[in-house]
């Protein structure tokens, strides 16, 4: 039986790729950072039907000793490192927990399994994000790389760290450079939830109104569940290597809230969406579009889920949350 170590398991990503890799029949080990909630199936609400399934540590990776001590009990024979502070405005505002977590949290892991499991395949969650003021479209491997926020930085320096680790002590890391992906799962903060939410709350007269900020910025979106496949792909090749993760499509903010909007069976949107200017970031991100060609060509990886059909499930899902509620 495989062992499969992986940071973030609480998380979005996180969530998916655990039921993934329980179906392959590894077993499944999480470091889990404590918080104040006490309500398991609050704090767990994206893992709760597995949780008897996996094995969850309290630790934090920021936390060397502690990582050193998980990692040496378990000797995984994969890690998949997704932990972060990945909210991007965030990022403006509190640089330095991004530089802990995202950073040291990345060098911490990567340095431990130096020394304790150099064996261990390695991925690493890297981000569109870190081609920030693009400087060429679509964006693939070799695009340079051109953060536009703290966040993006710091997921440079994780993907520079986990090439490094690969050259330099010859260890089998990959790192995924991973476009916008949701799902009915996707934090609150994020657009693409907030903007889900909103709708379903409108619909039931539960709310006026959705502020947001930037309609105008393009993303390139998936549906998670596509994304942690490709992650178990990069770790089963022979060779190491990089891969952008992507669909091949743009669409901008104000598309995403004119389709929730429809697939509530809402008419004229403009009526319920505020501009706020405090909700724009210092430096934006305007247009990500990723060429997952590579994926495609050497994992066989495609994603599965159509912008539209990511949309219908992100605000259908809302819809019953209320409804169930009801
Ligand atoms: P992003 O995701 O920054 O692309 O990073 P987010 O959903 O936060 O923003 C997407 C775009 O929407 C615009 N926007 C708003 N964003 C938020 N959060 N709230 C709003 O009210 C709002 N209004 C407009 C933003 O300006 C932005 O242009 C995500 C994260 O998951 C990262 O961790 C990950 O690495 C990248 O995707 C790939």
């Amino acid at each position: 039986m495989k062992k499969a170590l992986v940071s973030g398991l609480t998380g979005q990503d996180g969530s998916y790729l655990s039921e993934l890799l329980l179906e392959k029949g590894y077993q499944v080990y999480g470091i889990d950072r404590r918080v104040a909630i006490e309500d398991a199936k609050q704090r767990y609400s994206r893992i709760y039907h597995i949780l008897d399934k996996i094995k969850l540590y309290s630790g934090d990776i920021q936390n060397y000793a502690r990582v050193f001590e998980i990692t040496n009990e378990i000797k995984p024979d994969e890690c998949y490192h997704l932990a972060a502070m990945s909210f991007v405005a965030t990022s403006f505002e509190d640089e330095f927990t991004v530089l802990r977590t995202n950073i040291e949290g990345t060098v911490n892991i990567l340095n431990i399994l130096r020394k304790i499991a150099p064996d261990c395949k390695y991925y690493f969650a890297g981000s569109s994000e870190m081609f920030g003021k693009v400087l060429e479209t679509p964006q693939d491997e070799n695009t340079p790389l051109n953060p536009r926020s703290p966040y993006g930085i710091s997921k440079c320096a994780g993907f520079q760290f986990t090439r490094l680790y690969r050259e330099a002590y010859n260890m089998f890391c990959c790192n995924g450079i991973l476009f916008n992906h949701g799902s009915e799962r996707r934090g609150g903060e994020f657009v693409t939830r907030k903007i889900a939410k909103g709708v379903a709350e409108i619909k039931y007269g539960l709310r006026k109104k959705i502020k947001l900020g930037n309609l105008e910025a393009k993303r390139d979106w998936g549906h998670a569940s596509d994304y942690v496949r490709g992650m178990h792909l990069m770790l089963q090749q022979p060779k190491p290597d990089d891969y952008v993760l992507a669909t091949g499509e743009t669409h901008t903010v104000e598309e995403f809230v004119e389709l929730s909007f429809e697939f509530a069976g809402i008419k004229n949107w403009r009526d319920y969406v505020e501009i706020d200017k405090d909700l724009f970031r210092p430096a934006e991100v305007n247009l990500l579009l990723g060429d997952a060609s590579k994926a495609r060509r050497v994992l066989g990886w495609e994603p599965k889920i159509s912008f539209k059909e990511l949309v219908e499930r992100m605000v259908k899902s809302e819809i019953n949350i209320l409804d169930l509620g009801k």
